[in-house]
């Protein structure tokens, strides 16, 4: 059963890889290269076609901007089937972007560091590996470098993001109580997303005027990310996003250490590494919850709800032992009932929780990913072990999807997986968690 999973899983990923040397996330719906979809695909690839692997890697990283910044979209051709496109984004007015490629001017999630590692893991000829590494690590540094430099104007090891999209959760409720504090013009554009996938699984076209103000805000400043600190009104510490950093961090010391002669770059990695656990800890638990939360620094209040992003701090090692046992025991109370498959991205008990809609609710397999890796390492291994079975239940009950209904009954018949089909990092992962 579970090689012709594989195999479904590795026709998925080889439909979506492009001559230009990167892989869609979903055909039609996704038509171009996204950031921290290209490293989860990666890890994929790297089992059995490592050559793609490493391609994947070079080809998102020759798009980075010379201040190091790695875009979240890079727009590798001219295709009409994706909004907003190119033209809406026009990273062309930061005097630093890329002359080769056109992109967005945000970013996501810093995956690519700790993506590395797991290539050099998975990887048979580690020597060869190494000097793809070698070749590749200093362009990751330099992106952890622009976001020290750029993305934390209070210097407390914390990121922010000034969108949305650069949270990779795109209609997440925790949104909700920013939008109210906005009042953007009604956009006339036209939907494709709604195109390709049942507009009920989708944001709502008021969520896209919010999406769209924001980047028309960013690009009035030329990305700068001073001004955008100074006047975006979404602003945003999130824990999934400086999960992800403090985890790309370690992997970057680690690397180093084997690649050898990189002293001044390990201790800088240490010292931010140190800044940006000891800040998460501090800022970002809600003892209350018994989770970590998102920060709305822009109108300095916590943005108290749980999400899956809550329990990503885990993958990253940064709660203690007894933080992570609170973790776990928040996400069995509130996520994890027998009705349901681990892990829904949204807490089930929240009114705000809607099964079917994008990132309100369905279970994603990045972040199944993410969680199985981060319980495995704590020794919650029978909690990973159910995680990581349930990912592997809703893709066989559902297919390749992009999202999942995480309710084993929805009283439906003929249920299929909702966003895209065909999905690229839902089947990369699952190479991974099945190898
Ligand atoms: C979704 O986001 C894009 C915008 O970036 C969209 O809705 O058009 C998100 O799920 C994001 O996390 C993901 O990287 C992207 C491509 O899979 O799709």
């Amino acid at each position: 059963m579970n090689e012709n999973l594989i195999d479904r899983a590795i026709d998925v990923l080889d439909a979506n890889f492009q001559e230009g040397g990167f892989t869609i996330p979903s055909k039609g719906l996704y038509p171009f290269q996204w950031k921290w979809d290209s490293g989860f695909i990666a890890i994929g690839l790297a089992h059995y076609n490592i050559e793609h692997a490493k391609t994947e890697i070079k080809t998102l990283l020759d798009a980075q901007w010379q201040n190091g910044f790695i875009p979240h979209i890079v727009f590798h051709s001219e295709n009409d089937s994706y909004f907003p496109g190119a033209d809406f984004h026009r990273s062309e007015l930061h005097p630093y972007s890329s002359k080769k490629y056109r992109s967005t001017g945000m970013t996501q999630p810093p995956v690519t560091g700790f993506v590395l590692q797991e290539m050099y893991r998975i990887a048979e000829d580690k020597v060869d590996m190494l000097n793809f590494i070698e070749d590749s690590i200093d362009k990751v540094y330099q992106n952890h470098a622009y976001f020290y430099a750029n993305r934390d104007p209070q210097n407390e090891g914390l990121m922010f993001i000034y969108h949305n999209w650069e949270s990779g959760t795109d209609n997440s409720p925790v949104w909700d109580d920013i939008w109210e504090t906005m009042n953007p013009p009604e956009y006339e554009f036209e939907r494709k997303d709604t195109t390709h996938v049942d507009a009920a699984q989708r944001p709502s076209k008021r969520e896209y005027d919010h999406y769209l103000y924001l980047i028309d805000i960013a690009k009035e400043h030329h990305y700068d990310d001073a001004r955008i600190a100074e006047l975006s009104p979404f602003l945003v510490q999130d824990p999934l996003f400086n999960a992800m950093l403090i985890k790309s961090n370690q992997a970057l010391i680690d690397l180093y250490g084997l690649i050898g002669g990189k002293e001044i770059e390990i201790t800088i990695l240490k010292k931010w590494q140190k800044k940006s656990i000891d800040g998460f800890n501090n800022k970002l638990f809600d003892e209350e919850l018994g989770a970590y939360v998102h920060y709305d620094l822009r109108n300095n209040r916590p943005i108290r709800f749980v999400s899956s992003s809550s329990f990503s701090p885990l993958f990253a090692g940064i709660p203690n032992q007894k933080r992570a046992k609170i973790l776990v025991e928040t996400m069995l109370d509130k996520f994890g009932g027998d009705d349901k498959y681990l892990c829904a991205s949204f807490d089930p008990t929240n009114e705000r929780y809607d099964p079917r809609k994008y990132w309100r609710g369905p279970v994603w397999i990045n972040m199944n990913w993410l969680l199985y890796n981060g319980l495995k390492d704590y020794g919650f291994t029978e909690v990973a072990e159910r995680v990581k079975s349930d990912s592997v239940a809703l893709i066989e009950r559902d297919g390749f999807f992009e999202y999942f209904d995480c309710r084993k009954d929805t009283g439906e018949t003929n249920r299929v997986g909702y966003g895209g089909g065909d999905f690229s990092w839902s089947a990369a992962l699952l190479i991974d968690l099945l190898k």
